[in-house]
């Protein structure tokens, strides 16, 4: 298929970029790290989403060279930003059953000279099935460098209590979906509420996903959630938004 051969070209033509949005540390208002998002800056059709190249990238087995790529790009970029900004990484399901996953991606650090502690992997909760013992394998040795080790799209999964005991995470990360309608919604509340106090009990802080406006900000804010992101701080940006973003805040 057209994409799928498009795809093999676009990553070592580095057509496929990371995109970076705003973490920011709602105790402090302050701008904590990014999350990094892959995006394809397709010369013809315009850009084109993750949801569309990633499934391609997976089902071919380009997903770990494109993984790699994006990881170069973005903590290239990063190391010339301010030192204590942090980055998010997503890592999909297929590359938990990767025995090299741990090495590459110390290595891509190693040779950027991004710190391993500026580091975090969001995994979701649905990448945890198939190979338990691997995943363990593989997040141990990231552990083991200073990477931090994330929940992503928590609440979505069908046994999302299960996954918090499996691997040792850091943060939780509340799904999109129950942030966005906090303020139409008493059930998702009361959801976020839980999830607020459940990360409390198991000391891992919380970041809400899909804070859209003020009112949700404060809300989060007010139930005790550690960081937010989403587009009440803008779009995620390339690499020279994010270079005139920290210019501006100078
Ligand atoms: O940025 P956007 O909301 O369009 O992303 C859609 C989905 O693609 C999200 O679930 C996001 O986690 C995923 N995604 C974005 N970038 C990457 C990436 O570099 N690797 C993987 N595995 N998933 C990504
Ligand atoms: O699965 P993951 O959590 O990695 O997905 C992140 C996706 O959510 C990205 O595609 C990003 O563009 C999207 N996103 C981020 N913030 C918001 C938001 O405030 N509202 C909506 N609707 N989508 C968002
Ligand atoms: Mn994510
Ligand atoms: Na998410």
């Amino acid at each position: 298929n057209e994409l799928e051969s498009g795809l093999r070209l676009a990553i070592p033509r580095q057509e496929v970029v990371p995109y970076f949005e705003q973490q920011i540390d709602l105790t402090t208002g302050r701008l904590h790290g990014f999350e990094v998002l892959a995006r394809w800056e397709h010369p013809t059709r315009g850009m084109i989403s993750p949801e569309q190249f990633i499934p391609i990238a997976e089902e071919t087995g380009m997903i770990a060279e494109l993984s790699l790529s994006i990881m170069r790009q973005a903590f290239q970029a990063a190391r010339d930003w301010d030192s204590s900004l942090t980055l998010s990484i997503n890592i999909s399901p297929w590359q938990l059953r990767d025995a090299w996953l741990a090495q590459k991606v110390i290595k891509t650090l190693t040779e950027t000279g991004f710190p391993a502690n500026r580091l975090e992997v969001e995994i979701t909760e649905s990448s945890l099935f198939d190979n338990l013992p691997l995943a363990q394998s593989i997040v141990g040795s990231l552990k083991n460098q200073g990477v931090r080790l994330a929940l992503d799209d928590f609440g979505t999964g069908y046994s999302s209590l299960a996954h918090l005991r499996a691997l040792p995470f850091d943060r939780i990360k509340i799904d999109k979906s129950f942030v966005m309608s906090l303020n139409e919604s008493a059930d998702s509340v009361a959801i976020v509420n839980a999830i607020v106090s459940l990360g409390e009990s198991l000391h891992l802080p919380i970041t809400a996903e899909g804070v859209e406006d003020a009112a949700i900000e404060e809300r989060l804010r007010a139930m005790g959630c550690a960081k937010a992101q989403g587009w009440h701080y803008g779009r995620p940006l390339p690499q020279a938004g994010v270079r005139r973003l920290l210019a501006e805040r100078r």
